[in-house]
């Protein structure tokens, strides 16, 4: 990570871009409480997607939220929304004022423990627009999120995340770069992530 302006937000180097890291991004209590609130209101599913014809459950937990009548569609799936909670719209509103976006919905995903994972790809739905920014905030068990190239396999990146850290992923990084978020035998924490987005073409 580079840190080179005293005052700056570090931002990790994903050629040609920069990802700008926040951390910690909210107050202790205030990550806590929201971690909690997480957990135990938004309406976790375990959804299935089709991939090559087949039907599999999803390796984790997730809610699509969003306002009325955005629906998402990604691996044979449609998500209907979920309505955004009141207590969730001010923390949709702080990470677009730090992204420069205005976000108007949210991928929940609930990773129970180390068996959940994420499959590489990149968030390159038709919805998003051809360069979308995406903010996503990490609350819980750290986990390791990792960039590759989608050119050059080789070229790769990983990113520990931390409960109560935001990292934003500015335009272009989609069509450059696929990511993943792969299992781990380490005993780790439940871990919830929301990726904050803007539905252009609703
Ligand atoms: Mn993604």
């Amino acid at each position: 990570m580079n840190n080179c302006n005293r005052g700056a937000v570090p931002v990790y180097e994903l050629p040609p871009f920069q990802l700008p890291f926040h951390h910690p991004f909210l107050a202790p209590e205030e990550a806590d409480e929201l971690l909690a609130l997480l957990l135990e209101r938004i309406p976790w599913k375990q959804d299935r997607i089709t991939l090559f014809g087949r039907e599999h459950l999803i390796p984790r937990e997730q809610c699509w939220i969003a306002e009325d009548g955005l629906t998402y569609r990604y691996s044979g799936q449609t998500l209907e929304p979920a309505q955004w909670p009141d207590w969730l719209r001010p923390l949709a509103r702080q990470v677009g004022d730090i992204a420069g976006e205005h976000f108007n919905s949210v991928l929940a995903n609930h990773y129970r423990d180390g068996n959940d994972s994420m499959g590489w790809h990149s968030d390159d739905e038709p919805e998003l627009g051809p360069a979308p920014v995406i903010a996503s905030l990490s609350l819980g068990g750290t986990r390791r999120f990792r960039f590759r190239h989608r050119e050059d396999h080789g070229h790769t990146l990983g990113i520990d995340l931390p409960h109560n850290s935001l990292l934003v992923m500015p335009a272009g990084v989609q069509s450059h770069w696929h990511h993943a978020l792969p299992k781990t035998r380490k005993p780790v924490s439940p871990r919830i992530n929301l990726t904050f987005r803007r539905l252009v073409d609703a």
